[in-house]
């Protein structure tokens, strides 16, 4: 299968994921970083933010790599909390502003095209204690402003932005589930914050293109894919319609369509869960759409209708919808605990091009998080990860058979370049292309999936057909 020559191929990561702390000064701690430092202890082995994979220091040699895969481009983050020392005076840091600088000349050195998000998870922890983060409305502002400063400074080398990724995350873990810090359930301030990130965006669209940037400005949003048990049978169907509505329309709606479904507005008043908002943000809404999306897409949740009735006084979770449905047979990644199902690229295709009227969008992350890697290395220290290679040949496949179907998905991302620390799971699934070796002064080792992906880049084509044997049985069977 062959693959057309204008389809990214990339690999992504992001700021807080790889840096490490050096040179950070005192005062710059995002969310992530505070909590980290509250509960190191939920963090797998300790492990965190603190070091991650020393980017600061190691960018160099990682952009080498890149450029010996030969990457077409690579996603990172600019890390907000360290670009200012005031984030309300607006107060730049030089020296980490600096090193953004090498970083994306060193990509453009390199023939790598540098994607940049605003903010993966960064937000600063001063501005979380003074206004509760993306609860207040000062904090849209400051990110507006933040934002305008990345354009203006690196807009003439940089061409892709994006708002956010992954927007509805930290909010669902931090007061739907209450996982995470500071462990307080409020279903409420949840949509508010989801609402305030999507104002954030179209107003950043606004003034991106007031600035007259000649780039793209969109978001990358984390595409949670929900299969019915049954499609024949109602209940499981509108089960997963909900699940849908409130873990994915409730930001690709507003943002690619420029409103909100009235059954999403239904739904959160009924749970008294709708947000606040002036009659001018609709307008702005409507009249800022991004220009394209980013989307991540790893595992599909297969649901059925909900086992047990909600207890309405309890608080709102979107569990009240839906009761997870396994399937029979399903093809697991047991580090992570997620079922593998590369159709779903292809279903995703389908719903961008008949549901969203064929929007530019492209595959931002995907990848194959698996635990304790160093059991499958080879004499030499190579880890063969013959699973991750599979893993994306078969994502790919489902991809382009959907581009050659007339979908305008632009590209796909790895997950990711290097390994890199998660939130909680921290270095416990690797996710990597390199190998980082926390015993040896996180040496950097190509995977034989790297010099896999080196080849796909290099000559365009997907090899080995026979893996797609048991998915020419699949269509045949589901025609
Ligand atoms: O590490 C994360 C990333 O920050 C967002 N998407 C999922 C990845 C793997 O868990």
């Amino acid at each position: 299968m062959k693959i057309p020559k204008s389809f990214n191929i990339g690999a992504a990561s992001s700021a807080w994921q790889t840096e490490g702390w050096s040179g950070k000064k005192k005062g710059q701690d995002s969310y992530l970083d505070d909590w980290y430092k509250n509960e190191y202890f939920v963090w797998h082995e300790g492990k965190g933010p603190d070091i991650a994979t020393d980017f600061m220091n190691r960018y160099q040699e990682d952009i080498e790599l890149m450029k010996k895969i030969g990457l077409n481009s690579y996603r990172t983050s600019v890390n907000w909390a360290r670009f200012f020392t005031d984030y309300e005076q607006l107060v730049i840091d030089e020296e980490y502003a600096k090193h953004i600088d090498n970083v994306i000349d060193a990509l453009i050195e390199a023939d790598i095209r540098p994607m940049i998000v605003i903010e993966h998870y960064e937000l600063p922890q001063v501005l979380q204690t003074k206004y509760g983060g993306w609860n207040s409305r000062r904090v849209v502002e400051l990110f507006v402003k933040y934002a305008e400063i990345l354009f203006k400074r690196y807009g003439d080398r940089v061409k892709d932005w994006f708002t956010f990724n992954e927007p509805i995350v930290p909010q669902t873990r931090i007061y739907l589930d209450a996982v995470r810090y500071p462990h307080v359930v409020d279903p409420k301030q949840w949509m508010q914050w989801n609402f305030h990130k999507v104002l954030a965006t179209a107003k950043i669209v606004r003034s991106y293109h007031q600035l007259k940037q000649d780039g793209k400005i969109g978001i990358i949003h984390n595409w949670e894919f929900s299969y019915p048990r049954s499609r024949k049978y109602q209940p499981d169907v509108l089960a997963a319609y909900r699940f849908d509505l409130l873990n994915n329309r409730l930001y690709t709606d507003p943002l690619i369509l420029g409103s909100y479904s009235q059954e999403l507005i239904e739904l959160l008043k009924q749970n008294k869960i709708m947000f606040d908002f002036k009659a001018e943000d609709l307008e702005i809404i409507k009249n800022n759409r991004i220009d394209y999306i980013g989307l991540n897409l790893y595992k599909p949740t297969r649901v059925k209708e909900p086992e047990y009735s909600w207890n309405n006084n309890a608080a709102f979770n979107i569990k009240k919808y839906y009761s997870d449905f396994t399937l029979p047979g399903r093809k697991y990644n047991a580090s992570r605990g997620w079922e593998m199902y590369a159709p779903m690229m292809y279903d995703l295709a389908m719903i961008m091009k008949n549901e969203y009227n064929n929007f530019p969008w492209f595959i931002s992350e995907n990848g194959i998080g698996i635990e304790n890697e160093q059991r499958f290395k080879n004499i030499d220290g190579i880890i063969q990860d013959d699973y991750r290679i599979s893993y994306i040949q078969e994502n790919l496949y489902w991809l382009i058979k959907a581009v050659n179907e007339g979908a305008n998905c632009q590209g796909y991302m790895l997950w990711a370049f290097t390994d890199n620390v998660s939130p909680m799971n921290a270095f416990k699934n690797r996710y990597g292309l390199i190998e980082i070796d926390l015993e040896h002064n996180l040496e950097r080792r190509l995977k034989k999936s790297a010099y896999w992906y080196a080849e796909v880049i290099k000559n365009r084509v997907l090899p080995d057909e026979s893996v797609y044997e048991y998915y020419s049985a699949f269509e045949e069977k589901n025609k």
